[in-house]
């Protein structure tokens, strides 16, 4: 059967692309805004990549599809939380140190690097191979605790 509806090329672009190509700023009324965005897409974030891990480190029983389902949210939200460390948004509510800004380039890189381990996860995860997610969560941690490391406060 024929769908009405077709979504062109174009127009999958602009959906898939929105939470990145939009002006920050425009995304925000309020430095707060931003603020409590980012620190509720890491929440969630942390929240399902610790269910991988927890099977990862057999704290809970490995379940492959429980694990998929997690490492793709996890994945899905580790694109969210960067475009909201907006000018401005170092003071309020925040562990945010003022490096995210004054080191750009290298805070970017470090959250490329952890979007690419998870992105590995997620590929590790849909493939079942509990060693390999064992792996994988460890790459992914690491890729964590360099950034929290160097540009988040106590
Ligand atoms: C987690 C989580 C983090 C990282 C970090 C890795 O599960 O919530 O922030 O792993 O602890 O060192």
């Amino acid at each position: 059967m024929k769908s009405l509806f077709r979504a062109t090329p174009l127009m999958l672009a602009a959906t898939l692309g929105l939470a990145t190509a939009l002006p920050a700023a425009a995304q925000f009324a309020k430095p707060e805004d931003a603020i409590k965005y980012r620190k509720a897409a890491f929440t969630v974030m942390a929240t399902h990549f610790g269910r991988v891990a927890a099977m990862a480190n057999g704290r809970i029983p490995f379940d492959a599809k429980v694990a998929a389902e997690n490492a793709e949210l996890a994945t899905t939200m580790a694109r969210l939380p960067f475009v909201a460390f907006t000018e401005g948004t170092d003071k309020g509510d925040t562990k945010a140190k003022a490096e995210i800004w004054s080191e750009a380039d290298k805070f970017k890189a470090g959250a490329a690097k952890m979007q690419e381990e998870m992105g590995k996860l997620n590929v590790a995860a849909k493939g079942g191979n509990l060693d390999a997610i064992k792996a994988a969560v460890g790459e992914t941690g690491k890729s964590c605790k360099a950034c929290h490391d160097a540009y988040r406060k106590e």
